[in-house]
């Protein structure tokens, strides 16, 4: 098939599952081609089979806000047109179902028909999407969709509960690449971060208010107290500076490596003896996935889908959003003795092997199937 994928270019989870999505498209055959405004992260290194085509926003002293829609839906019929593709498959609805409508509509005048898939990755429907300025626009363009899918069952229900949805979503859960993620640690790195053999608690996320980064490093100051430890922030965002500032206050700043955006989580996270999620809102939580999947058990908010992949007292814990005090003492409870950490570690490895790659593209592919 000749695919052509849409989505955010950076570190967030939606660009994340889009790219990792083309990659094993594009090794099963496929021949995919990536609309975005910037190389996306974890495309890097040349692979046969996907194209990357950049789109280009003019700016004309007129424009206050470049309307990078407009080119975005032009890039696509350009891409559509001199690569005969198949199908278009969107990652986030805003603004990227809406251009493919546009791009539908003007193939359409020339004859050509492109189904559009569009997948809802959580933000785009449970936050940014619901405001009105937005809202009108991303009903009608997800209706518009020739086929929609959510990344989990509670984020098919959200959008369910908040647009008038005329057509059905399919689930189809996020994946992660088991065989990546399942590594050895880097001995000489783990020394680097805990040189006394100290517990490493590790958080990865876009440092966004509805993150509570500060939650995390509440509990973390509650888990040093009682065990020597270390933490390790990856990622960066706007709640970054107040994450430092509360470190400072609460007295483990020393204790506590931000270490900025990385690209290969998986020598990252194979180092980590707990991963934290203190969400108020995560449709999914790919991140935590990706801990599991590197053998990372997790302790999260029970916000969202996150039920769907972390299992109490098998794979982590969850508490209500906020109770910094419950997860604290859950933490504790996995980290403080070799052989409940190792329990928890190999189980949480041996679930993220239900959400493999192996098991969830082809449920994209046979999706794909029927439109063509
Ligand atoms: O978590 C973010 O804020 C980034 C966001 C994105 O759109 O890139 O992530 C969303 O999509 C991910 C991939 O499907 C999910 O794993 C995240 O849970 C979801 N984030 C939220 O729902 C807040």
């Amino acid at each position: 098939m000749r695919i052509g994928i849409v989505c955010y270019p950076t570190f967030g989870g939606s660009g994340v599952l889009a790219t990792e999505l083309g990659k094993a498209l594009a090794q099963k055959g496929h021949l995919v081609h990536f609309i975005t405004y910037q190389q996306p992260v974890r495309l890097n290194g040349f692979i046969p089979n996907i194209f990357y085509h950049e789109v280009q926003v003019p700016t004309y002293p007129l424009f206050d806000y470049p309307p990078y829609e407009t080119a975005l839906a032009s890039t696509m019929v350009d891409v559509i047109k001199n690569n005969n593709l198949d199908l278009l498959h969107v990652h986030y609805a805003i603004p990227h179902a809406s251009a493919a409508y546009m791009a539908k509509q003007i193939l359409k005048k020339e004859g050509k028909n492109i189904p559009v898939i569009t997948t809802l990755h959580g933000t785009d429907i449970t936050l940014v999407g619901r405001d009105k300025t937005y809202a009108p626009v991303v009903t009608f363009s997800i209706n518009e969709s020739d086929a929609i899918t959510a990344v989990s069952q509670n984020l098919r229900e959200e959008t369910f509960k908040h647009f008038d949805i005329e057509k059905e979503i399919e689930v189809i859960v996020n994946f992660v690449d088991v065989s990546r993620f399942s590594r050895k640690p880097i001995d000489a790195f783990k020394k680097v971060i805990a040189p006394n053999g100290e517990r490493i608690l590790l958080h990865a996320s876009n440092f966004r208010k509805i993150k509570r980064v500060q939650d995390v490093v509440k509990i973390f100051a509650a888990v040093n107290k009682e065990i020597p430890s270390k933490l390790l922030f990856v990622g960066d965002g706007p709640e970054r500076s107040t994450a430092e500032d509360l470190a400072r206050e609460l007295g483990v700043c020393d204790e506590i490596r931000f270490v900025g955006k990385q690209e290969q989580m998986e020598d990252i996270l194979v180092i980590a003896d707990l991963f934290l999620l203190t969400s108020e809102y995560e449709s999914f939580g790919l991140a935590a996935l990706e801990a599991m999947a590197a053998g990372v058990p997790v302790v999260s908010t029970n916000a969202g889908g996150l039920g769907e992949i972390n299992i109490p007292g098998v794979t982590g814990y969850m508490s209500e959003v906020g109770d910094v005090e419950n997860m604290s003492k859950q933490s504790l409870s996995i980290l403080r003795d070799e052989e409940t950490l190792k329990a928890f570690k190999e189980r949480a490895a041996a679930h993220a092997k239900k959400f493999d790659i192996q098991n969830i593209v082809p449920l994209y592919e046979k999706l794909y199937e029927q439109f063509l």
